[in-house]
């Protein structure tokens, strides 16, 4: 810091100009080594709902980034030991973080320096003297883009369970886990029962709204860390961590007698019933890779429709 800060003052300028209207809940790194501004943008950052982890010494960031999992960083340029230009190129080409929102907080206006942060990847900046409002606008700003952007990459328009992409990377990652922690995954390929039918008696509208049930049914009757992906058009992947081959085909069971039960109005006389058929498999027994392991589930899945659909098959 260049200059004293009135942190009384600066408190008092942001309450008048910025009530936190809505908590947005966030977790935020901040690291500097100065814990004058680390006081400040804790003060700053709690009141709107953000969980601050104040970091002073920059050879903890790796662990700290690890434990902590930040949805954005709050970075100082000048520190000692460590540059956080850097650092930020560093972060900004390891493909576990690359995406990790970086705001950099400088006393410097140089815009050669300016320059130099976003060659290395920052997202934003903020001089020091910290302003307070413009400081949470641009956080603000900053997360909501990400997590829209996150959204839109990660989430099935349609049904609002995550798309292929995303169940893709969960999946590899329970994979691994399963190694390390030696825990069965089970996984599922689900696809509807004769959806042209009622894509072609009740209309292309309806049929959406049965997927759009159908995710709202299996999200409502399977765990929160269950994986739940459209996979494609009408088939749905289901992944359940640390359950046995017979647990996992219960749980798909109950699930296809909460879709059987639904009914599917058409008038106020009228409506319908639909059901799906699924194919699971298991790691390690029946593949190795969640290439391996879908191939094995929609072999099953070709099972259980050749023997009438309406059931799961392994
Ligand atoms: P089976 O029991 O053998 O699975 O028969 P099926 O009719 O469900 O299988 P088929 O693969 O012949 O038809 C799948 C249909 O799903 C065809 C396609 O038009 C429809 N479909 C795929 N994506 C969507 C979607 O997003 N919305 C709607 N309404 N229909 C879709
Ligand atoms: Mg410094
Ligand atoms: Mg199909
Ligand atoms: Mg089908």
């Amino acid at each position: 810091l260049n200059k004293p800060v009135d942190m009384e003052r600066l408190l008092q300028t942001l309450e008048q100009l910025l009530q936190p209207q809505e908590v947005t809940s966030a977790s935020i790194l901040t690291v500097d080594d100065d814990p004058v501004t680390l006081a400040i943008l804790k003060r700053l950052l709690e009141p709107w709902g953000m969980s601050v982890t104040s970091l002073q010494d920059p050879d903890q960031f790796w662990d700290v980034l690890e434990a902590t999992h930040p949805e954005l960083v709050i970075l100082d340029v000048q520190m000692p030991g460590i540059n956080g230009i850097e650092l930020c190129q560093v972060v900004r080409n390891d493909p576990r973080w690359s995406r990790l929102p970086i705001l950099f907080l400088t006393a410097t206006t140089d815009p050669a320096l300016v320059n130099q942060l976003f060659a290395a990847g920052a997202d934003d900046f903020v001089n020091k003297p910290i302003v307070g409002p413009e400081l949470m606008t641009r956080i603000i700003n900053r997360l909501e883009r990400t997590r829209l952007l996150k959204r839109l990459a990660e989430v099935d328009p349609l049904t609002g369970v995550c798309n292929r992409r995303k169940a893709t990377e969960d999946i590899e990652r329970f994979l691994q886990l399963a190694d390390r922690q030696q825990q069965p995954l089970c996984l599922a390929v689900l696809d509807l029962d004769y959806f042209k039918r009622i894509n072609d008696t009740y209309g292309h509208d309806l049929g959406d709204q049965v997927l759009v049930t159908t995710a709202r049914i299996l999200r409502q009757s399977l765990r929160m860390e269950d994986v739940v992906a459209r996979w494609g058009g009408e088939e749905f992947l289901v992944a359940l961590y640390g359950i046995s081959l017979e647990v996992a085909e219960q749980r798909l069971g109950m699930c296809l007698q909460r879709l059987r039960s639904h009914t599917f109005p058409v008038s106020d006389q009228e409506g319908f019933q639909v059901s799906f058929s699924a194919g699971v498999s298991q790691y390690p027994n029946h593949g190795a890779t969640l290439l391996e392991l879908v191939k094995a589930a929609d072999e099953a899945l070709y099972k259980a429709k050749a023997a009438g659909r309406c059931q799961i098959a392994t």
